[in-house]
């Protein structure tokens, strides 16, 4: 009996010692704590602002990609080979609004507004992605774009599925289905024109040949160039570097390019057995750090003609809001 006494009585010490412990920890250390066991940040949560800092950067140039990432679609609304691709065009363009919207309002809950995330794309201050820069010359780019964009946006959202900030995380959950459904219309298109007249089977591989390289660009620099994944992985916002997921794209690639007759333009890219990977040539980080700087063939039209629909749309948010505010 008096054994079990000390025992119990033990056992409270040492809890109250516990939760002594917990209490007396900094916000900053409980943070690192969650980081540690993976779970996930809250908006309401204490968070250092360089964490919050790195998020509204990152999520808001994401959020940016998904809206400007319309732009090289809607070029082909009109002129889509059939009324079934068409449909199918104009779901997917949908969608990417959608991918917008989600992750607009999942960088709004860390503490700064749409309009301001707005502002600074129209304003040059924040980034898109690198890859919506390129013009789409002929109905077999819808194929590329699918295919390998998309392709590589969910290798890297995948990913991204288990970032720290939870908003970012659940969102990432919803966009990754909607895209895996965009990157088979995309290898539908381009493997119908490769099994097509030897025309189409050009147009193909020269979709191809112009999307590969910028689309392996999508991943960002070497991770020796990476200024923000050091933060960025000790924070778990990224759990794989952009040279990881590199590599993992272009080892599922491959093969569907050979399944459907075309090649990958790099004469450096063959199997290694010693790392069971493929190796590549090297990407050409002038032309990209050129087009991140805004000097690639379409970054001024794609601005310009961002701020001409955010003008012509005014009306269409002035009503939402009056109309919110007469039923508020
Ligand atoms: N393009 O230190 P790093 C889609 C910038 S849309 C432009 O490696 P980080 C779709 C980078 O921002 C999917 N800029 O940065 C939509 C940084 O500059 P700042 C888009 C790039 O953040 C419609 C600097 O270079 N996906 O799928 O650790 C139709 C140094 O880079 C790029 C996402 O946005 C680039 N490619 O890593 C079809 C995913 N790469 O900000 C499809 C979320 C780098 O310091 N983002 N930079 O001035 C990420 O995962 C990461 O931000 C990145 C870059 C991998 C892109």
């Amino acid at each position: 009996m008096t054994l079990v006494i000390v025992f119990y009585d033990l056992k409270i010490v040492n809890c109250e010692l516990n939760i002594k412990t917990n209490n007396n920890m900094s916000d900053l250390e409980k943070f690192l704590e969650k980081i540690e066991e993976n779970i996930k940040i809250e908006p309401k949560d204490w968070m250092p602002d360089d964490y919050r800092k790195h998020l509204q950067r990152q999520m808001s140039q994401h959020a940016h990609s998904e809206v400007i990432g319309m732009q090289p679609e809607g070029n082909w609304v009109l002129r889509a080979p059939s009324l079934r691709a068409k449909v199918i065009l104009l779901a997917k363009i949908q969608d990417e609004a959608g991918h917008g919207q989600y992750l607009y309002s999942a960088a709004e809950t860390l503490g700064k507004s749409r309009s301001t995330y707005i502002n600074e794309l129209q304003t040059r201050k924040a980034k898109y992605s690198s890859i919506f820069n390129y013009p789409t010359l002929t109905w077999a780019d819808m194929g590329a774009v699918g295919w390998l964009v998309d392709g590589a946006a969910i290798v890297n959202q995948v990913s991204l599925q288990k970032t720290s900030y939870g908003p970012y995380s659940r969102a990432m959950v919803k966009i990754c289905k909607e895209e895996s459904f965009h990157q088979r219309q995309g290898y539908e298109i381009i493997s119908n024109m490769a099994k097509g007249t030897p025309e189409q089977k050009q147009m193909a591989q020269d979709a191809l040949d112009r999307f590969w390289w910028p689309s392996i660009m999508m991943f960002g620099p070497h991770d020796a160039d990476s200024s923000r994944s050091e933060n960025a992985m000790k924070w778990k916002i990224k759990n794989e570097t952009n040279d990881q997921l590199r590599q993992k794209f272009i080892d599922k690639t491959i093969q569907q390019a050979e399944i459907i007759g075309l090649t990958i333009p790099d004469k450096d890219l063959r199997w290694n057995d010693e790392t069971n990977h493929y190796d590549f040539g090297e990407i050409d980080w002038d032309e990209f750090w050129n087009v991140v700087k805004g000097n690639g063939p379409c970054n001024d039209d794609r601005i310009e003609h961002h701020i001409k629909a955010h003008e012509d749309g005014a009306w269409v948010r002035e009503a939402a809001i009056a109309y919110a505010e007469k039923n508020g």
